[in-house]
């Protein structure tokens, strides 16, 4: 028995060995291409090739080394196994630092300086104290759940949109379609964290933009098959958006050609909002496989109907 690790960075291959010789020194494990070996049971990948976790013949159950599993169920021929994604991993924290780092971009000017400074322009009137930003987290799972606790700790106000009503002390919750309405025209701050499935692919449309105040930000760290990028631009060019911060995009690297690269009103990271912790990831997978090995589902696994 063996878990087989695959990533297209394979650079990291040394630092999971590390990480599952602390948590599971008695777990053999594979790197990398080995899958025609009849001993794997375990994957744990990221973006695995189409068809490579099918040609493993005693494949058990499929672990995701990321929070979302889209780059999983891309595959046409997915084995129908127990698929279990990563659950914060370390990745909240990082997300929080993100979206208040976001946050305070706006909250502070930082973009209209960052305008000022390309034209050379010296002009302090735009500053000043003002009104706390009222932030939306689209999408209040592991991440977005702790975004809006770190934004509410730090004085924004802040709602969340989800599938399900939370109760969480502070934070206004609104939930489907019909709470979407209200909970964007009261959203200054757009902070994006929804797992890309079919229903929420494009969800960052037009429509969507429209419904915001005048003048709102838009924040991606989720995926950008969430929105809609004419979409976006044209409603960055019209004012109706003030700024938009993205993390991640429909197609990475993103295209020299795109337009957001210049775009005055956009600030760039090449997918890096959150990084899976290798030793926190090895514990969970860890554990998951001994209640596997044990005949007990993994604690949680995808709802592949739910797309998430
Ligand atoms: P979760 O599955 O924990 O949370 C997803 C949230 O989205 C839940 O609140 C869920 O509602 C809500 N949701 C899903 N579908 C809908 C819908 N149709 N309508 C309304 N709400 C919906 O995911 P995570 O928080 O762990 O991760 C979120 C995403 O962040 C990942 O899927 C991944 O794509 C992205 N990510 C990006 C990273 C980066 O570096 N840029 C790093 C890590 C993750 P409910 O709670 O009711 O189920
Ligand atoms: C993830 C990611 O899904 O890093 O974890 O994008």
């Amino acid at each position: 028995m063996s878990l087989l690790i695959y990533s297209p960075n394979s650079e990291k291959y040394d630092a999971w060995q590390e990480a599952f010789a602390a948590v599971a020194p008695s777990l053999p494990l594979e790197f990398g291409d080995h899958w025609t070996s009849e001993d794997v049971k375990y994957a744990l990948v990221w973006q695995p090739p189409l068809g490579m976790l099918a040609s493993l013949p005693n494949l058990r159950a499929i672990f995701s080394m990321g929070a979302g599993i889209d780059h999983i169920t891309r595959d046409p021929e997915l084995p129908q196994l127990p698929l279990v994604r990563q659950r914060d991993a370390g990745m909240g924290e990082q997300m929080a630092e993100y979206a208040l780092y976001a946050a305070l971009h706006y909250q502070r000017d930082f973009d209209r300086m960052r305008l000022q400074q390309s034209q050379k322009r010296w002009d302090a009137s735009v500053s000043g104290v003002k009104p706390k930003l009222k932030v939306g987290v689209l999408g209040m799972g592991t991440l977005g759940s702790k975004v809006a606790l770190a934004l509410l700790n730090n004085g924004f106000g802040v709602s969340g949109w989800s599938r399900s009503i939370k109760q969480i002390e502070g934070v206004a919750s609104y939930s489907g379609e019909s709470g979407l309405a209200d909970f964007l025209a009261g959203t200054e701050l757009l902070i994006c964290l929804l797992p890309d499935t079919p229903k929420t692919r494009g969800i960052v449309d037009k429509v969507l933009l429209q419904q915001l105040p005048k003048g709102a930000a838009v924040v991606n760290l989720a995926r950008g098959a969430l929105v809609v990028d004419q979409d976006l631009l044209a409603a960055l060019d019209t004012g109706q958006i003030r700024g938009a911060m993205l993390d991640v995009f429909h197609r990475e690297p993103l295209p020299q050609e795109h337009p957001y690269w210049q775009h005055p009103k956009v600030v760039i990271t090449p997918h890096i909002a959150a990084e899976t912790v290798f030793h926190a990831s090895a514990q969970q997978v860890a554990a998951d496989i001994q209640r596997l090995e044990q005949g007990l589902a993994p604690v949680e696994s995808v709802d592949l109907q739910r797309g998430y």
